[in-house]
């Protein structure tokens, strides 16, 4: 049964891409079997980004595929995100998603929570933030720990590239200390910031620090956090997606430098809280995870 999420205003139909008709009438999120997509049928769908803007071979266009992928109730589901180079990739999928002001990302998504349990109390609604590093943790650092602060029950999915990179590489708080990019050619003065730890410290009850290397773990970490933000309170998933450009590597380098860094600075940092842990087990008991 094909999930009916995108429609497009007949009005405006004429005069819309290709590319957008397309994803009306060939995004259909669950044709085959009568529950979401999942990582195997990553190369068969339309819904799951299979066109971008981004540079060949980002790690930010693999990972947002693993994400999609991974939603429990896309057709329940809104995503926020911010301007960068993640936002590139929105306009290429079937789902609803809000494009914020540059940092007020979580602000904006507990929002459009808030008023969603209001409006469809007997349905479960997800809202998941994705945005990059500079969004998340420099300009947008307050609205992101407020929500957290506030216990919102959102999801927030930062993609580290450790650079604002779709402003041509200038460093962030993420960026680690001694890195030089063109924008900032006299090198990080100080250590990049554990934003995993300040979201366990800011009320967080799932807090993860990994690469986007494992298709299989990414999708596992996104269905927990949706399931635990739902129930409990607000989660965070902070994923390691390097920028190729401003780190000079070639377009088929990428998984390599994330596998790299699985051993090294993207250690797998996890927290869970009690709340969240009884949370997971109940969800799987139920086989819902
Ligand atoms: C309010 C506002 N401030 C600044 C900008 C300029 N701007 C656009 S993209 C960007 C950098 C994004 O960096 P990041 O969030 O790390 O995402 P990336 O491009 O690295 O994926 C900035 C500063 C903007 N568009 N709007
Ligand atoms: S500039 Fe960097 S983050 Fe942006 S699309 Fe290119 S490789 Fe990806
Ligand atoms: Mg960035």
């Amino acid at each position: 049964m094909a999930i009916d999420i995108y429609k497009i205003n007949p009005e405006f139909r004429e005069i819309m891409p290709q590319e957008i008709i397309d994803l009306e009438e060939n995004a259909t999120w669950a044709e085959k079997q009568d529950k979401p997509r999942g990582i195997k049928e990553l190369p068969q769908t339309k819904e799951l980004l299979e066109e971008h803007s981004l540079c060949a071979g980002c790690p930010e266009a693999a990972a947002l595929r693993y994400v999609l992928s991974a939603l429990p109730k896309p057709e329940e589901t809104v995503i926020v995100n911010s301007t960068g180079c993640t936002s590139l990739m929105f306009p290429h999928i079937a789902l609803h998603t809000v494009h914020s002001l540059f940092g007020n990302q979580n602000a904006v998504a507990s929002g459009i929570k808030r008023v969603l349990d209001w409006r469809f109390p007997n349905k479960e609604k997800d809202v998941v933030v994705l945005a990059g590093d500079g969004a998340t943790v420099d300009i947008g650092l307050d609205y992101t720990m407020q929500s957290f602060f506030r216990q919102e029950n959102i999801t927030t999915i930062c993609f580290d590239n450790e650079v604002y990179a779709n402003t041509g590489g200038q460093e962030s708080g993420m960026t680690p200390k001694g890195q030089v990019f063109k924008m900032a050619p006299s090198g990080k003065k100080f250590e990049k910031v554990k934003m995993w730890e300040l979201a366990t410290t800011s009320g967080c009850h799932y807090s993860l620090n990994m690469t986007a290397s494992a298709p299989k773990a990414v999708a596992r970490a996104v269905r927990e956090a949706i399931t635990i933000a739902r129930e409990v309170g607000p989660t965070y998933i902070n994923l390691y997606t390097p920028c190729i450009l401003e780190i000079g590597l070639s377009a088929n380098e990428g998984l390599g430098e994330m596998k790299e860094q699985d051993k090294d600075r993207f250690d797998k940092y996890k927290y869970i809280s009690p709340e969240a842990e009884a949370c997971l087990a109940k969800a799987k008991e139920e086989g819902r995870l």
